[in-house]
């Protein structure tokens, strides 16, 4: 897919989603929370920094929150594109799309599962995103702030950087929309246009979305960090009592599928490598997937503090 392609598909996703008539709490606050990005991003952020010329870059890591804002980023970007087009003195079918590849970081923290790599790899192919991946060290964690002087110093074009953190992330309370990033860090414009989001609109849209989505949530995941520091979300144990679906809508309505008329229960989610099978393999099928859960303070249950 070409970046222009992948962009409008996002379009016609988020469009479609705000469309929806539903009885349903969940999706009416997730389209007030994609209106309010949508905001951001195309009166706040594209009028300071373009999205077409490598000012600003995206932190990508294949979780769900910066899939979600990567597919709300990309149908601005389209938008930001058509609307430049047409105000153009040019027709709009001789305008092409200015450029190719989104400009994405990738912050490879620890020794992370292979299937969040795979996933990372082939949605780098699926959403045409040129991936700057930082080197690990097999001991100790890289440090984060290092990781982003070293791609500073190669991409020094770099002016401002999106960030799919939310409020109810650790350190998340107190952040704005935009800002600097702290002294300690390489100084640039920090972009966190998802802070508002909570755990149910995450999962509301994206489930939605139809896009595929990291196999680990399948697996009773809720929160995705090295091998050596993530678990399935107990809370999320099967034996521990019945826990209902909220997204049985979305996941039967889910975009693309009303086309062919289908109303199937199937979550796209990417394979399981080998190697993860075999490390799951003890408790694999006792955990709920990771979109059952939607209360945000246990969302890191399942993470070990080193
Ligand atoms: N943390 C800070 O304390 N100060 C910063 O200025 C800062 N800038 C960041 C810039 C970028 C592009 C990213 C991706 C992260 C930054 N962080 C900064 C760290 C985040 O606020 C957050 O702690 C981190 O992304 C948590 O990662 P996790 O959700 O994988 O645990």
């Amino acid at each position: 897919m070409q970046l222009s392609k992948a962009a409008e598909l996002c379009y016609e996703i988020t469009n479609s989603y705000l469309q929806i008539h539903q009885e349903s709490q969940i999706i009416s606050s997730t389209q007030e929370a994609i209106r309010l990005t949508r905001k951001y991003l195309l009166s706040e952020i594209f009028v300071r920094w373009s999205p077409l010329n490598g000012e600003i870059s995206f932190s990508y890591n294949g979780g769900k929150d910066c899939q979600v804002l990567l597919l709300l980023y990309l149908s601005c970007l389209w938008e930001y594109f058509f609307i430049k087009a047409q105000n153009s003195q040019f027709d709009f079918e001789f305008q092409s799309f200015p450029m190719q590849r989104l400009p994405t970081v990738f912050i490879d923290q620890e020794e992370t599962f292979p299937t969040l790599e795979n996933f990372v790899l082939e949605t780098s192919e699926r959403y045409c995103l040129s991936l700057y991946e930082s080197q690990r060290q097999s001991e100790t964690a890289i440090n984060m702030a290092d990781a982003f002087r070293e791609f500073i110093k190669i991409y020094p074009e770099t002016a401002a950087i999106v960030i799919g953190i939310r409020h109810t992330d650790p350190y998340g309370e107190t952040l704005q929309p935009i800002q600097r990033t702290d002294s300690n860090w390489p100084d640039f414009m920090r972009l966190q246009p998802l802070l508002h989001w909570d755990l149910t609109n995450i999962w509301s849209f994206l489930l939605y979305s139809n896009e595929p989505i990291c196999g680990l949530y399948g697996e009773g995941f809720t929160s995705v960090g090295g091998v050596n520091n993530s678990l399935p979300n107990p809370y999320l144990k099967k034996d521990l009592s019945d826990i209902p679906l909220l997204f049985e809508w979305e996941i039967a309505h889910a975009f693309g599928k009303n086309a062919a008329g289908e109303h199937d229960p199937i979550v796209n989610t990417s394979p399981i490598s080998v190697v993860d099978k075999e490390r799951f393999s003890e408790y694999q099928d006792d955990y709920y997937p990771g979109w059952y859960l939607i209360d945000d303070t246990i969302e890191r249950a399942g993470r070990i503090k080193n």
